[in-house]
């Protein structure tokens, strides 16, 4: 019979059978095998090991591919990214890097608005097309699941469009999509003068968007004069009731008590967190929420790095993501990220 598909002459087939959670000093637990094969079968892994190929996996039909001596490893996951979206932002980059805040290009009708109008404007054929061109250099750089939230239409019809593209990724390309409901992103300018009714407006949304069955997670930006800590809770506090898994921004730009909350509602993750406060720690450790640290915006920013080793010696788990959005961190590529994590972060 034998295995469906081989891969052999693999110079380091790296696996996470080691690894029991993603947390302390146990994330140093990956193993690293030189000279290793895999065998498939229906989509699956049937085994692995090193050196030849075992005689009894290779069957008339199997398909062999050399890998020569490159590295396999277990697709990556890009857990964070604001990946459906029209238009593009590289006009603000100039202000960036002459100190105008990332809060203040927003705040002049900019930054992520500037993005929602560009959403809003695309049809969801547009918005399609080019989420693929970019799923498509993701997978280049090993991704194969990815997190992708709305958040850039802001109102009933714009954010279904932009969950309902991310539907169809699924159904016509490889990488997963996990799809996040992010109405509370920002406030748009028809509600600038009533944004607490722009929140009521997120809050009716919500049963629409899960009767849909469009998001698994609900998400919310919980920054200074973005959402506060109360509404972002009454917000996440519905979602929760109404059976979506929750995220939040915390702790970005200000030490809001973005971390506190998300220990406090049971988030799966807090993401950015490069403004964490001691308690923010503590709570994420002791609710075990995954500390989603995002160091690409930090880069692009010019801002501070998550503090990372204190985050893991602390024995909270962390995941790395892109923050793949076009204005804060327009970078398709993990391992480049993975790459300042390492060195600017010391992961
Ligand atoms: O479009 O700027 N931080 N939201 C919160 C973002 C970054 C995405 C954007
Ligand atoms: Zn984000």
């Amino acid at each position: 019979m034998g295995a469906d598909l081989i891969f052999y002459n693999i110079g380091q087939l790296v696996t996470s059978r080691e690894l029991e959670k993603n947390s302390g000093s146990s994330m140093e637990n990956i193993e690293i095998l030189e000279n290793g094969y895999v065998a498939v079968e229906n989509g699956h892994i049937l085994t692995f090991g090193t050196g030849k190929v075992p005689n009894n996996l290779v069957g008339l039909n199997t398909k062999l591919i050399d890998v020569e001596g490159k590295v396999l490893s277990p697709g990556l996951i890009d857990s964070h990214t604001h990946l459906v979206h029209g238009g593009s932002r590289e006009n603000e980059f100039s202000m960036k890097i002459s100190g105008v805040p990332y809060l203040e290009i927003l705040k002049n009708g900019g930054g992520i608005l500037s993005s929602v109008s560009a959403t809003r404007e695309a049809t969801a054929e547009e918005l399609l097309s080019k989420a693929k061109n970019t799923l498509a250099k993701m997978l280049s750089f090993g991704v194969t699941a990815v997190e992708s939230k709305s958040g850039y239409g802001l109102d009933l019809e714009n954010e279904i469009k932009q969950l309902e593209v991310n539907k169809t990724l699924n159904l016509i390309q490889p990488i997963h999509i996990i799809s996040t409901f992010m109405g509370a992103h920002a406030t748009p300018k028809e509600f600038k003068d009533s944004p607490e009714r722009f929140l009521d407006s997120v809050i009716n949304m919500l049963p629409i968007i899960k009767e849909k069955e469009l998001a698994e997670f609900c998400d919310v930006f919980c920054e200074k004069n973005i959402f506060s800590i109360p509404e972002s809770k009454e917000l996440l506090s519905k979602a929760k009731e109404l059976g979506f898994k929750i995220k939040i921004h915390a702790d970005e730009i200000e030490s809001l008590g973005g971390a506190e909350l998300a220990g406090e509602l049971g988030a799966v993750s807090a993401d950015h967190i490069m403004a964490i406060s001691e308690a923010g720690i503590q709570s994420l450790k002791e609710n075990q929420v995954i500390g989603n640290l995002l160091p690409g915006t930090s880069f692009n920013l010019c801002k501070a790095y998550a503090p990372a080793r204190k985050l893991i010696e602390s024995g909270v788990e962390i995941a790395l993501s892109t923050d793949y959005n076009p204005g804060s961190c327009p970078c398709e590529n993990l391992q480049l990220i993975m790459q300042i994590a390492a060195s600017q972060m010391k992961m």
